[in-house]
């Protein structure tokens, strides 16, 4: 049997022969890890506690209050980050505005952390799957400074990691620090993330495509074309409407996950600092790529606004190449119509 490699021993052997990753990097990974088992124990607990409570009074049967799962996960990775001193301040998905945290220990702190602590959050209820998504970044600011709106507007090439936590049918951390991505399953026996997809390469096409179809009609006519096209293709359709999980599925298996604008939605629903950024640096690494409905590469948005939207197709390589030749081809405003 293999040696049980676990997600500490990892970065910190990663940490050794790697000029980027500091120990700081490292801390901040741990001080995730260790946010999302608490979730994802809470997770798990979910539908017993559904059971217990006394349904619409916020209270359990014990006379606790029963939080929300997105709030308290929000919590906890706040509390987490803010332990290690290495976090100079966060941008979630949960906070209008971003927070600047105080160290517990008066280290200098040179990194941000921009998460959504759990999304697809309304999937907990029915027990589908849901994830949170971080990415983290490299302050601009002096670090004996307060920081600011400007340090957490920095474009995903910017990243310094980017990783996101599935809370399926086992809890998957998959990372990256920009040399491959790899993945660690969450063994509860031991309660530890132990190595098990090392250097994951997303295949360069797939049978899979992923969008909420149920909006065809108010997709663009070069979206409708390309989604006629996988139909025709008898490309098989999943949507769990939880990005994380079916973005997991398209890293493994091959595909195309698809959240274009729509008449509600003209910018794209996905947050780009939350969603879109870090998923398409992680996509990146394993091979595959992200662009907007309207071309332009994920990771290279300049972001204007903390919770700024935008639309994505990410996935499989060819078939991203794919459907930026339908959009070439069938963009009325590219075509000088
Ligand atoms: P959330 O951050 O409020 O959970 O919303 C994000 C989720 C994604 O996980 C998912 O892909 C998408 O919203 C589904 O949206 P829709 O129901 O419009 O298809
Ligand atoms: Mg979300």
């Amino acid at each position: 049997m293999d040696k049980i490699v676990t997600l500490d021993e990892f970065i910190i052997r990663r940490q050794k022969d790697s000029e980027l990753a500091s120990g700081a990097l490292t801390g901040l990974l741990r001080d995730i890890g260790i946010a999302s088992k608490i979730v994802s124990r809470e997770v798990n607990k979910a539908g017993l506690l559904n059971i217990l409570g006394v349904a619409g009074s916020g209270d359990n049967a014990t006379g606790d209050t029963v939080q929300k799962l997105d709030l308290y996960a929000n919590e906890k990775l706040i509390e987490c980050l803010t332990n290690s001193g290495e976090c100079a301040g966060i941008a979630s998905e949960e906070n209008e505005d971003f927070v600047q945290l105080n160290a517990v220990t008066d280290k200098k702190a040179n990194y941000l952390v921009v998460f959504d602590p759990l999304d697809g959050s309304s999937n907990i209820d029915v027990n589908v799957s849901v994830g949170t998504i971080f990415g983290i970044y490299r302050r601009k600011s002096d670090a004996s400074e307060a920081v600011n709106l400007q340090d957490f507007l920095q474009k995903g090439t910017d990243l310094v990691a980017a990783g996101y936590v599935l809370y399926g049918t086992s809890t998957l951390l998959v990372y990256t620090t920009g040399r491959g991505v790899n993945g660690f399953t969450l063994d509860p026996s031991i309660g530890e993330f132990c190595l098990s997809h090392r250097d994951i390469q997303i295949p360069a096409t797939g049978r899979y495509y992923s969008v909420n179809q149920g909006y065809y009609l108010k997709f663009d006519v070069e979206m409708r074309r390309y989604i006629d096209y996988c139909s025709d293709l008898n490309l098989r359709l999943r949507y769990i409407g939880s990005m994380v999980s079916d973005i997991h599925r398209i890293l493994f298996q091959g595909g195309i996950f698809l959240y274009p604008n729509t008449r509600k939605h003209p910018q794209g629903k996905l947050r780009l600092l939350y969603e879109c950024n870090p998923l398409s640096y992680i996509v990146e690494q394993a091979g595959g790529k992200a662009i907007t409905a309207q071309l332009e590469r994920i990771m290279e948005i300049q972001p204007r606004s903390l919770h700024q939207r935008a639309t994505i197709a990410i996935g499989s390589p060819d078939m991203v190449d794919e459907m930026k030749e339908f959009v070439e081809r069938y963009n009325p405003a590219l075509n000088g119509e």
